[in-house]
């Protein structure tokens, strides 16, 4: 059952004020907010077995290194990788991807090809770009329709065997766009190219099945579906986690280290130097086990009926423009009304109590596409309430009487 006053009295935060307003959380795709059942299992590592892993046979250091290797075996069931050592930990999506596009790096040849699409987050342009730079590699974009959707026609054509990797987000964050990665992984299969999916915002909405998809890397972050920052996983087929060289070097990441030659640990360890965010990690399973209590299915039913309301009554304002109306979208709602610049309405409705993002969403090509500077982004969590978007719809409508 989804009991909705249970659920947000799971989150402290919701209860408090900002600017003598009751909080109306509406960034949620920047981060999410945490529940007293993740804060708690942060809270209870630090006071009860505060301790370095993998490393001592003390007790605190067993426990510790015990509830970390369960949360990636927890990590591990909720995208059904087949491995536990398949999911290395990361700091969190950014450095996932840079671990990918350092490791390839002594493998891709000059005038090899990489595929990536017209809406990714900068952590999913950038490190890509910089390995052209590194290899002499040649990036492709997929391009996009005014409505926020992949034009898939023109993706099939952009494959050939020159294309070595395709890399696309599963969800937009600036758009909510849920992209066809099952067709995308399909298609670059078939012409041997490998594939990563960008799931920062697909996580928090969208159980990813890895094995079903056989995507080659999936990666994600905490923070955005209820866990802490600074944390974030890597899933890799064995296989190419195997290929692929060390990320960094130091502690943990190493076999045997002798100053003639150095050799490396085994998955997961390799792509893991130093010590880790422990707590962070702990509390990433400790998040995911809270969102499967609840159930994905439920929380995309609800998520669905908030955006549906949010866009009526968007659409209802005169001057409203939405960006991003694929048929299928997460909860994400960008827009922007006649003139006004987004950064003055955001800063209004925080006078009033309510938290949206404003700006180029760490996507600024979208932006470009579209010929503006950014857009007002209200995006819903299964913890928000429609009397929470009727206040933002309300606030906004000040807004506007104030700056037009
Ligand atoms: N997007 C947003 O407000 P990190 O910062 O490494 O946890 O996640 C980066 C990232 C990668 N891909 C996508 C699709 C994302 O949305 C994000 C983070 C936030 O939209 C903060 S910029």
């Amino acid at each position: 059952m989804f009991d909705l006053n249970n659920i947000r009295k799971d989150f402290p935060i919701l209860e408090r004020t900002v600017n003598g307003q009751p909080l109306v959380y509406f960034d949620n795709a920047a981060t999410s907010q945490t529940p007293n059942q993740v804060i708690d299992v942060i809270a209870d590592y630090y006071r009860n077995y505060n301790s370095n892993i993998h490393r001592g046979v003390h007790t605190l250091s067993q426990e510790a290194t015990d509830a970390y290797e369960g949360a990636r075996k927890t990590v591990q069931n909720h995208f059904n990788a087949a491995h536990p050592h398949e999911i290395i930990m990361t700091s969190g999506t950014t450095h996932s991807i840079n671990i990918i596009a350092s490791g390839y790096t002594q493998i891709l040849r000059e005038g090899d090809e990489l595929i990536i699409s017209a809406m990714e987050h900068h952590s999913n342009i950038v490190p890509w770009q910089m390995l052209c730079e590194r290899t002499g590699a040649v990036l492709k974009v997929i391009p996009m329709s005014q409505t926020g959707v992949l034009e898939m026609d023109v993706y099939k054509t952009l494959l050939s065997e020159k294309t070595k990797l395709v890399f696309v987000n599963h969800v937009s964050n600036a758009l909510g766009t849920v992209n066809p990665i099952d067709e995308i992984i399909k298609e670059a299969h078939a012409i041997g190219a490998k594939v990563l999916i960008d799931g920062a915002q697909a996580a928090p909405h969208i159980k990813a099945d890895v094995q079903a998809l056989d995507v080659d890397f999936y990666v994600t972050s905490a923070h955005k579906l209820c866990g802490p920052t600074g944390v974030g996983m890597l899933y890799g087929k064995e296989s190419l986690l195997n290929m692929l060289p060390p990320y960094q070097g130091g502690g943990e990441m190493i076999a045997e280290v002798r100053f003639e030659k150095t050799t490396y640990a085994d998955l997961p360890h390799k792509f893991e130097a130093g010590t880790p965010n422990i707590a962070g990690g702990i509390a990433f399973g400790a998040a995911l086990d809270y969102m499967n209590g609840i159930g994905f299915d439920t929380i995309a039913a609800y998520e669905q009926e908030l955006l549906d309301y949010a866009t009526e009554q968007l659409k209802a304002i005169d001057g409203v423009r939405i960006y991003g109306e694929a048929p299928q979208k997460t909860a994400v709602v960008s827009f922007n009304v006649n003139e006004i610049h987004p950064y003055d309405i955001g800063s209004i409705l925080d006078k009033l109590g309510i938290a949206v993002r404003t700006g180029h969403h760490c996507a600024q090509p979208i932006m470009d596409f579209y010929k503006i500077p950014g857009t007002v982004r209200a995006s819903f969590s299964f913890y928000n309430t429609k009397e929470e978007i009727d206040m933002m719809i309300k606030a906004l409508k000040r807004a506007i009487q104030m700056l037009e």
